[in-house]
């Protein structure tokens, strides 16, 4: 039944046969997170760490109707270049495959393809969360509800300050999600190490948390995790500047009334201007290294 759906890129349905280990990627990232070329390039190098690293790459999209794990190069350059690819969460599924069409999807959007494959680990940049008021505008990403329910584990750098990351800390612990430090007591925040806000759990290597994900849902604690990775400290931001940049690209966006699901894309790209493309090229290099720790940890749990 799921094949009338899907189509799965032949390396990774054998990699996945064979309990080799696979690193979901999303598209969102590529089609609305950040500029054409760089976009691109990100995308295959990304593939290429996770490749390094023993793991097989799925970056994950809806082409033409289809759920893709697994784009082809040719795929993600029109990801990376058409302006009419639709972002992707949770409520767009079912029309983007009725009315056959193509779609980035988000953190949302990828664990909910994954999970149906069975790939267990995910690597991105950042994740959505509770928006800063939304005590007035409900903003919270559908992202926290899919990490609430489904069983994949999520590697980022944490939550940008765009968010309430205090908010999307207390979401995730009411919903029973685990958020963990690799190698900090600290969550971070995308552009930087630190967010003032601790994690609940440090983990020091990815086999140590291999074993915590598997008991998770070998007793059946459904849900995702998220797992915090710091920026590496060269190219981590300096913070005064970069909340001063994240503060003038929220004016704005209040300015311009921007909402719902244009909002993120928004802000990311107002980010990037006021910081004349520093912002950009810390959001590359935070990515390669969550590739590169998604690789481990997905290795890690095909051995278990
Ligand atoms: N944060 C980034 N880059 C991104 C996103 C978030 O630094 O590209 C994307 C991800 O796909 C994430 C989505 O799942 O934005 C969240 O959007 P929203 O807040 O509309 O749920
Ligand atoms: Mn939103």
């Amino acid at each position: 039944m799921l094949e009338r759906y899907l189509e799965i890129h032949p390396e990774v349905d054998k990699a996945l046969k064979e309990n080799r280990p696979v690193v979901a990627l999303e598209s969102t990232i590529i089609s609305h997170g950040m500029p054409y070329p760089q976009n691109v390039e990100t995308a295959i190098k990304v593939e290429a760490i996770i490749r390094q690293n023993g793991a097989v790459p799925a970056t994950i999209g809806i082409i033409n109707g289809k759920l893709k794990v697994g784009l082809n190069s040719e795929e993600i350059e029109h990801m990376a270049k058409s302006k009419d690819v639709i972002k992707v969460s949770r409520r767009d599924i079912p029309f983007v495959i009725s009315k056959k069409l193509d779609g980035a999807t988000t953190v949302a959007g990828t664990m909910i393809i994954a999970n149906l494959v069975g790939i267990k680990v995910f690597a991105t940049g950042g994740i959505g969360g509770v928006h800063r008021g939304a005590e007035n505008t409900f903003d919270i990403s559908a992202d926290l509800k899919e990490l609430a329910n489904t069983n994949v584990a999520v590697v980022c750098a944490g939550a940008k300050s765009i968010l309430d990351i205090g908010l999307t800390l207390e979401y995730l612990e009411t919903h029973g999600v685990p958020v963990v430090g690799y190698g900090t007591e600290e969550f971070p925040a995308f552009y930087t190490r630190r967010s003032g806000f601790k994690v609940d759990y440090k983990v020091d290597s990815p086999k140590e948390l291999a074993a915590a994900i598997k008991a998770k849902w070998d007793l059946n604690l459904e849900g995702g995790l998220v797992i915090g990775n710091p920026i590496p400290k060269e190219y981590e931001m300096d913070y005064d500047i970069i909340n001063k940049a994240i503060e003038d690209a929220l004016h704005e966006s209040e300015k311009l009334e921007i909402k719902g699901k244009e909002i993120t894309p928004f802000l990311l790209d107002k980010i990037k201007s006021i910081t004349s493309g520093k912002s950009l090229e810390s959001n590359i290099q935070l990515v390669y290294n969550n590739a590169m720790i998604g690789a481990k940890i997905a290795l890690e749990l095909s051995k278990l």
